[in-house]
């Protein structure tokens, strides 16, 4: 981002500062001819999010079938005294990817945060979340850092404003293998410190058919978000995808614990992008997300072999969503 442009944020959202972590690379291209160059076709799901797939992924959100939003909603309501005293008042408090700013409100509105900064990758979401928070609470202190939580970055140093609290909802965690998920937690576990905490939702394991409905939702909403991937590539790759050539796909994998979203080729067909040519077989899927599903103490396990100590648990009236409250261990192991 240019100065001009951090320079008009600040003027229009008053007390908000801006910085860069860095200017992420622009790899849609490369990530997408690697991913269906490979002998099992994938996108990774960070692509989903253009212009319309952040619309639709808001609808998603809205849906009966999609409950993980409204749970979390509901245990931070329900909780949110003690995940306030947990955080500690004065903190602060450090949003990755801050999105639909519901529940960061609520957070705030009882934390009363010392400074508070969201990251995100969109400038847009960014912006928009900076100056409705702005108007929603005039005195608090807004460090908006543009930058890939995903990646090391750079966050402001702020001496003697509390302690560093991580607020990462969602279920975004999610996305990543256990594995990854493990590093990214140890990676946060640095940028907290050995004072800091982190706040973490996390959809849990449950009934199979609760999962398959809430990626399977009847007015297709879902299947519509999947497909709007190939729109976009056809649209900013010079790609041409016939989206109708191709099906929705999604289904809960018991052993690895994860829902998998695919697009299946409904035909032998090939595709271009630019130069490049791919071919499909009927039947043949480009892997396009997995959403991760834990339970309590499989994430416990895993946030402790990241050096933190899972020390509260929040999870709404039926147990479909849980809110983790993990503590900087001491000495990272
Ligand atoms: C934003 C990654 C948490 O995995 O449930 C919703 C994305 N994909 N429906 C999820 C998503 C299909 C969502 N996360």
């Amino acid at each position: 981002m240019d100065r001009a442009r951090a320079g008009r944020l600040a003027a229009v959202a008053g007390r908000v500062e801006f910085s860069e972590s860095f200017v992420p690379a622009d790899r849609f291209r490369e990530d997408v001819i690697a991913g269906l160059a490979a002998p099992r076709k994938s996108i990774p799901p960070k692509y989903f999010y253009d212009a319309r797939g952040s619309r639709l992924f808001e609808a998603i959100c809205r849906l009966e079938e999609y409950y993980p939003t409204r749970s979390e909603l509901a245990l931070t309501r329900a909780h949110l005294g003690a995940i306030a005293r947990f955080a500690g008042r004065g903190a602060v408090l450090i949003e990755y990817g801050s999105g639909a700013s519901v529940k960061s409100r609520l957070l705030i509105g009882a934390l009363a945060p010392s400074a508070y900064l969201p990251i995100d990758i969109s400038l847009d979401a960014l912006r928009g979340a900076a100056a409705a928070l702005r108007r929603r609470f005039p005195r608090l202190d807004i460090h908006a850092v543009h930058g890939d939580f995903s990646r090391p970055l750079k966050i402001p140093a702020l001496p003697g404003r509390g302690r560093r609290v991580v607020y990462f909802p969602g279920s975004t965690i999610g996305n990543l293998t256990p594995r990854e998920a493990q590093a990214f937690l140890r990676r946060t576990r640095a940028q907290v410190g050995s004072r800091g905490a982190m706040l973490v939702g996390v959809d849990l394991k449950k009934d199979a058919g609760v999962l398959h409905a809430a990626y399977n939702d009847a007015k297709g909403v879902t299947a519509a978000f999947n497909l709007n991937l190939l729109a976009r590539i056809n649209r900013e790759l010079g790609g041409d995808f016939r989206p109708r050539r191709f099906a929705h796909y999604a289904f809960y994998n018991p052993g690895p614990g994860r829902i998998e979203m695919h697009l299946v080729s409904l035909e032998r067909q090939q595709v271009r992008i630019g130069r490049r040519r791919f071919e499909f077989e009927a039947g043949e899927t480009i892997h396009t997300e997995n959403s991760y599903k834990y339970s309590v103490e499989g994430f416990q396990r895993l946030a402790r072999r990241a050096g933190f100590r899972a020390e509260r648990v929040w999870q709404d009236a039926r147990g479909h969503f849980a809110l983790h409250g993990l503590t900087a261990l001491e000495a990272v192991a």
